[in-house]
């Protein structure tokens, strides 16, 4: 019997529209950034934190992901960001055929966010460690978030976001003081798992940090644009 061998990697659904996606943004040169994080980890408090100073220079959206409610949106919504809610019911993680659809990708006439008016579009995943780490949404950069009331050992818990991750942020180090958790430790886990990770300690609440990353998302814009 005759065998033929393939050798290629046999893409998924999901790969394919974040495949679409990420040759969409590409065009438009739209910087495109997954945020994910466990729940409350302060991913959206990040976000309000960073992205009016973002929105003085650059154009941007932000598409949000949860079970249920429109809160996130909305409180993107009080500070001036244009943001559109995903609500996936019992979903844990975000899909790309979820994302294209607002993009206008697969019917034009309905789209919610044109990239080609956008240097910036960041989605903010569902807080879950586990889910998100396999679904590709076409993004440029994959940003994970930890915070230091969860323990410094999850790197090593959960190695497949980390090793899938960009940026590896740590959040609310203003609690450090009053928690058992050991930034060092925790970066060491991070890197043992991915030793590309690039790494930043943040406070949302107090803006420690919050300049890097703002740097760290203009790096990201202006490569994309330069490409
Ligand atoms: N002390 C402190 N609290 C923070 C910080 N960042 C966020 N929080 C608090 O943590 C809680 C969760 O913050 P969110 O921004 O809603 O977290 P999230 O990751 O967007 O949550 P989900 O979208 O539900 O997964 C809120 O009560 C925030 O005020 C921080 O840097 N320091
Ligand atoms: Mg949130």
């Amino acid at each position: 019997m005759n065998r033929i061998e393939i050798n290629e990697k046999v893409l998924s659904k999901n790969d394919i529209v974040a495949a679409r996606i990420r040759e969409k943004a590409a065009q438009t040169r739209t910087a495109v950034i997954n945020l994910t994080s466990s729940p409350g980890s302060g991913k959206t408090s990040l976000l309000e934190a960073l992205l009016p100073r973002l929105q003085t220079k650059y154009r941007l959206a932000v598409i949000e992901g949860d079970l249920r409610t429109e809160n996130d949106a909305d409180r993107l919504r009080q500070r001036g960001i244009n943001a559109i809610q995903i609500q996936t019911g019992d979903a844990c993680h975000l899909e790309a055929a979820q994302v294209e659809a607002l993009l206008g990708t697969t019917e034009p006439a309905g789209c919610a966010i044109e990239l080609e008016t956008l240097d910036l579009l960041i989605i903010e995943n569902i807080g879950n460690l586990v889910c998100p780490a396999s679904y590709d949404l076409g993004e440029d950069a994959f940003f994970v978030m930890l915070s230091v009331t969860e323990g410094d050992d999850k790197p090593a818990k959960y190695p497949t976001i980390f090793f899938n991750a960009d940026y590896f942020i740590l959040n609310k180090i203003d609690l450090a003081p009053y928690v058992d958790f050991s930034i060092e430790k925790c970066i060491a886990n991070a890197l043992a798992v991915n030793a590309r990770l690039k790494t930043a300690t943040i406070s949302a609440r107090t803006g420690a940090g919050l300049d890097e990353i703002a740097q760290v998302i203009e790096d990201i814009i202006v490569a994309k644009k330069a490409n």
